[in-house]
């Protein structure tokens, strides 16, 4: 069943009926202003950090869920019937409703008795505000007067004291109502350096922003006073909740249309001293003022919307592609390349799932989001890099997060991960081999943010290896740490006292649990360094990186393989996990993935077998599970992952972020047909057609589907903010259909499902646009055998390098 549908030429998810299974969220801004909204207009905004500059006021898991938005509220002035054009929040039954999410703004569109409502919401490029244009069409044949009513409820900006602090924040809301603009200016503590401003392009009936008066003692939204009775009670908020509400009444002819144009935004007083009298500290009104009415006018809107479509006409267009799948076209043209960019924007931070107050930036997650991303944005990509290689420490070793308005490293995890510092290499020898800027190796960057440690980025990935190369167990693996890239899988946990909190084994010698994933990904970023040190010419320390890489390949073999697959690891006390020996959790995914990936077992047949035990043992319907069997109980020795009920998260959940991995092992195993049977089992706009099973939003993808141990099996969740977005993108675009940037060029090696006949692709790189087009006969498989570039023959795979500017036509034959 579904709720909508895509329509791919306007690059938008139409939402046909407002009550999805979990609400459908979109999200407004690209720069320094963001917002979350759902297919019904809940949702909140904030300025840079999602939980220290929060604008307006959210609740999480509320019942009904989805409660607190952008609400506009109309009202028949004649009937006194009152309903709002999103649905949410009064619900009153409506004529018509459609929800268009596209990118970076969303549309939402209902009619009642007559009366159609249309609000867009879009964040300007380069501007801290919001719009909401409503459109509002008296389409009966006789003269409507109405009342619009707006409403946001302001969050005292730090969320995670909003919610908590209310013997303090109850008294502490501040509101200035000037020439109908609502300015928001409660202080945070001593700073009063930022403030809220909500302004609407008509004169004002009246206004309202005290919440309880707005709403009336003992109502929700659904029912607030002032839009019930039809007229606002100018209300100024002295502490309490404070909100900010318009009330424009609005006459309107049979077909006429009208424009109303609200306007939410966030402004900075100049810095004064914080140690400055009381009352010094004045509002910046008269700086924002101009920036108000100028967004307040129906052409600046226009404007700004039509600016927003072409700045994603650039983004998105350097990658285009047209295969025989619309799936695969929309993923990858559209909606996987859109999610890439808001996990740039928001890392982890905010969504349905994650409250924006508790995570900061990966060091780990960021790394991999930019595999997705830095083909559209380069250079914002490069400052990625450094801000992250900053927070490194002088081992190697990293914070597990940083936080994005301080860019420092953040203890609030700790650290320990010790995959952390490896994903370093990959993240940095993606930037290269995208944009051949080799130069950032030399760029100096500090450890810890210490100004006086600065080394070459060079000099922190050969520590990433050293930190990996300096903390192996008994079986030459890698340490695990806390847990690896599976946070959940804390293998040095114990407890002598049942009941007593755990203490951990992390540096007791000889004890210590190891990762058999890490000691593939070790390979892969050895190989990596390998690779950037010639480009460095540097050849020791790539024949130092090279022999590193097959030491640890050895000790992967030796210790890491289990017969038919390779094992996952071992715990502090030396038995292996993810393996046959193992009563539950003999199989996990992530070192099929991990390894293959890397290279190991290539030519000694282990890659495939252990390939074929992912088919055989842990690939559903709805894509590849994390492990198998589930735990079935809590262990200690095991940590979180046992936590959690069988057939979820990292306890046998599908863990869509590994998936890829395995999809690009097919591929590079030569099996077209089995990865791109993984990439769509999973892929979301497959997935719309069950949308009531699946329930989260069909043009992402979510970090989770149930696993088959679950009830239910093929739900999803977490959607929006996870590594399955990047990792899909470079599994479709760079190895199946093997548009794959490398440190030479771009080479062009795609494995395909036998019975697709080829496809086209635009790839901008390096300056230059490729057209490509690939050909292969229905029911063949097999590599490219030779390249045509402007009509001349070329062989192999790597499509010469053209200079910027040019337009290279290349073709690709697959002889079969
Ligand atoms: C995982 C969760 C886990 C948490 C703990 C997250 O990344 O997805 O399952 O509870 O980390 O660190
Ligand atoms: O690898 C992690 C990621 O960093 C955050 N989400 C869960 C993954 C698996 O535990």
């Amino acid at each position: 069943m579904r709720y909508g549908h895509f329509d791919d030429e306007r690059r938008e998810y139409v939402i046909d009926r407002p009550d999805t299974p979990l609400p459908w969220i979109n999200y407004l801004g690209t720069e320094q202003y963001f917002g979350i909204v759902s297919n019904t207009a809940g949702g909140y905004s904030f300025y840079r950090d999602a939980r220290l500059r929060r604008l307006t006021r959210y609740r999480y898991n509320n019942v009904p869920f989805d409660v607190g938005g952008r609400y506009v509220y109309v009202r028949d002035d004649v009937t006194g019937d009152f309903w709002s054009p999103a649905w949410q929040p009064t619900r009153s039954p409506l004529d018509d409703y459609e929800c268009r999410h596209g990118l970076s703004y969303t549309r939402i569109a209902a009619a009642r008795n007559g009366i159609r409502a249309e609000t867009l919401f879009f964040v300007p490029l380069g501007e801290t505000l919001e719009v909401w244009r409503v459109r509002i069409t008296n389409e009966r044949d006789t003269t409507a007067e109405l009342s619009l009513f707006s409403s946001v409820e302001f969050c005292l900006w730090d969320a995670q004291d909003d919610a908590t602090n209310f013997q303090r924040n109850f008294s502490t809301g501040q509101v200035e109502v000037v020439d109908g603009v609502i300015y928001h200016k409660t202080e945070y503590r001593e700073r009063r350096d930022h403030f809220a401003y909500f302004a609407c392009s008509e004169p004002l009936a009246g206004f309202d922003t005290q919440r309880e008066t707005f709403l009336g003692a003992y109502r929700g939204w659904d029912r607030p006073a002032a839009v019930e009775r039809g007229a606002a009670f100018d209300s100024v908020a002295h502490g309490w909740a404070p909100i900010g509400s318009h009330h424009v009444r609005l006459g309107l002819a049979p077909g006429e249309t009208r424009e109303v144009v609200f306007v939410l935004g966030y402004a900075e007083n100049p810095r004064t001293d914080k140690f400055d009298p009381p009352g010094s500290q004045t509002l910046n009104k008269r700086n924002v003022r101009p920036v108000i009415e100028r967004w307040l006018r129906p052409e600046t809107v226009a404007g700004g919307f039509a600016a927003l479509g072409a700045s994603w006409d650039r983004l998105l267009g350097g990658l285009r592609v047209t295969t025989p799948d619309p799936h695969t076209d929309r993923m990858v043209n559209v909606w996987n390349a859109y999610q890439c960019m808001v996990t740039f924007n928001l890392s982890r931070s905010a969504s349905f799932y994650e409250s924006g107050i508790g995570r900061g930036m990966g060091f780990r997650d960021s790394n991999q989001d930019l595999l997705g991303f830095v083909h559209m944005i380069p250079e914002r990509a490069r400052e990625r890099i450094l801000d992250i290689a900053a927070t490194q420490m002088a081992t190697g070793g990293a914070y597990h997060q940083y936080q994005p308005l301080t860019k420092r490293g953040n203890d609030d995890i700790g650290a320990g991960f010790n995959d952390d510092p490896l994903w370093l290499v990959l993240g940095v020898s993606a930037y290269v081999k995208e944009t051949g800027d080799r130069t950032i190796l030399d760029e100096p960057v500090p450890f810890d943010n210490d100004p006086g440690s600065e080394a070459p980025l060079y000099e922190h990935l050969r520590r990433s290896l050293r930190y990996s190369q300096e903390r192996l167990g008994p079986h030459r693996l890698p340490l695990i740490g806390r847990a690896d890239w599976n946070d959940c899988l804390n293998l040095n946990c114990f407890s002598d006292t049942p009941g007593e909190p755990f203490q951990t084994t992390e540096n007791v010698s000889g004890g210590a649990a190891e990762s058999v994933f890490i000691a593939g990904q070790f390979v892969f970023a050895a190989k990596e360094l390998a690779a950037l040190a010639e480009l460095q010419r540097m050849p020791g320390d790539a024949a130092e990186y090279r022999a590193a890489a097959e030491k640890m390949t050895g000790a992967i073999v030796e210790h890491g393989w289990d017969g038919a697959w390779f094992r996952r690891a071992y715990d502090f006390r030396g038995h292996p996990i993810g393996s046959s020996e193992n009563d539950e959790g003999q199989i996990f995914i992530e070192p099929q993935g991990m390894c293959v990936l890397a290279g190991v077992g290539h030519g000694d047949g282990l890659a495939a077998r252990a390939l074929r035990s992912v088919t055989e043992r842990l690939a559903t319907a709805h894509g590849i599970v994390l492990q198998q069997p589930a735990y079935a109980g809590y262990r200690i020795e095991l940590g979180e992952i046992s936590s959690y009920p069988p057939g979820y998260k990292e306890n046998a959940g599908i863990f869509c972020h590994t998936n890829p991995w395995i999809m690009i092992a097919e591929a590079m195993m030569n099996n077209g047909d089995r990865a791109f049977d993984y990439y769509r089992r999973i892929n979301p706009s497959m997935r719309e057609a069950i949308s009531e099973l699946h329930r989260c939003e069909p043009y992402v993808y979510a970090q989770m589907i149930a696993g088959p141990d679950a009830p239910t099996h093929g739900e999803a969740k977490n959607s929006w903010l996870t590594g399955t977005a990047a990792w899909n993108f470079v599994a479709i675009t760079q190895w199946i259909l093997g548009i794959r940037p490398e440190l030479t060029g771009l080479r062009l090696d795609p494995v395909l499902p036998a019975d697709w006949t080829g496809f086209q692709a635009t790839r901008a790189f390096r300056g230059a646009t490729y057209e490509i087009t690939v050909r292969k006969v229905a029911g063949t498989v097999g590599r490219v055998s030779y390249l045509v570039v402007d009509g001349e023959h070329v062989d192999g795979t790597m499509v010469p390098s053209a200079a910027p500017g040019a337009v290279v036509r290349v073709e690709a034959v697959i002889e079969g």
